[in-house]
């Protein structure tokens, strides 16, 4: 039996969410309120002593970190096969799926609590809001979240942030110029990874990072969404409240993104 503690909208639980609906399996679990700290619960420490989700419980085998987790269930479930054949398409694929790891997630999350979250957090008061930063167990991921909510798309580390987000971007769209998907024809993990920071990037008003200049982003992302995965993984688990909370100023963030690139 497979359980997912994951959150609705959270990059790194769309991601399995995307690979468990590839291979069309069943799985339960519990969706986790990050905003309200459910994440820090002492029962999902033990588990995950990260205090970030998603974890997978396999048939009693508690498997944390989400590009693992998604090569887990590809070795547990081997149909469809989502890793390409040659050893290049699969040296390619985990390179995108590192990339991920190294820096593009830390930058969507710094973005991601500069605007979105920060709304709903700055509702908090004070103390409130420092008790909820401060059971954050990683030095570094502490304190740039504390630097996102307080001082917004004007917090130092943000430039950065976005500079690896176009980084990433810029690096699909080569891959993409010579084959339909980013290890090769077929797709694969790297897609499926890769898919939620793109939507993400969208939603938060930085779509033009590809629109006009990397159409083959722009073409990948179209068969991406066209895929019945998309829809099950990526935009039916999206609620009410997450509707609000991404609900932002999204011409503010692309003029940040503009400013900080140089670009128009
Ligand atoms: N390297 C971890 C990162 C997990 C992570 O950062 N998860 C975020 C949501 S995408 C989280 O749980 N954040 C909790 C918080 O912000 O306190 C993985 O890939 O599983």
């Amino acid at each position: 039996m497979l359980f997912l503690y994951q959150g609705s909208t959270s990059v790194c639980s769309v991601k399995v969410r995307v690979v468990l609906a590839e291979k069309q399996l069943e799985y339960g679990g519990e969706i986790l309120d990050l905003q309200r700290g459910d994440q820090h619960r002492p029962d999902y420490v033990k588990l995950n002593p990260n205090a970030v989700v998603p974890t997978l419980v396999h048939d009693g085998n508690v498997i944390i970190e989400s590009t693992l987790i998604i090569e887990y269930l590809e070795d547990a479930f081997p149909e469809p096969v989502l890793m390409p054949a040659a050893p290049q398409n699969r040296w390619q694929a985990r390179l995108f799926m590192k990339k991920i790891d190294d820096y593009l997630h830390s930058a969507c999350s710094t973005i991601t609590f500069a605007t979105a979250n920060r709304r709903v957090l700055l509702k908090r008061t004070p103390e409130e809001l420092e008790q909820h930063i401060a059971k954050i167990p990683n030095p570094d991921y502490r304190e740039r979240q504390r630097l996102s909510i307080a001082h917004g798309l004007a917090a130092p580390h943000v430039a950065q942030a976005v500079r690896q987000y176009d980084k990433y971007i810029g690096d699909m769209e080569e891959a993409l110029k010579h084959a339909p998907y980013l290890a090769g024809a077929d797709y694969s993990l790297a897609d499926a990874a890769a898919t939620p920071y793109i939507f993400r990037a969208e939603a938060l008003g930085m779509d033009g990072l590809w629109s006009e200049r990397r159409p083959n982003v722009g073409l990948w992302y179209d068969r991406v969404r066209a895929r019945p995965s998309f829809k099950a993984a990526v935009i039916d688990p999206i609620s009410e409240a997450d509707r609000d909370r991404f609900n932002v100023p999204r011409e503010e963030t692309w003029a940040k993104v503009t400013e900080i690139l140089g670009i128009s």
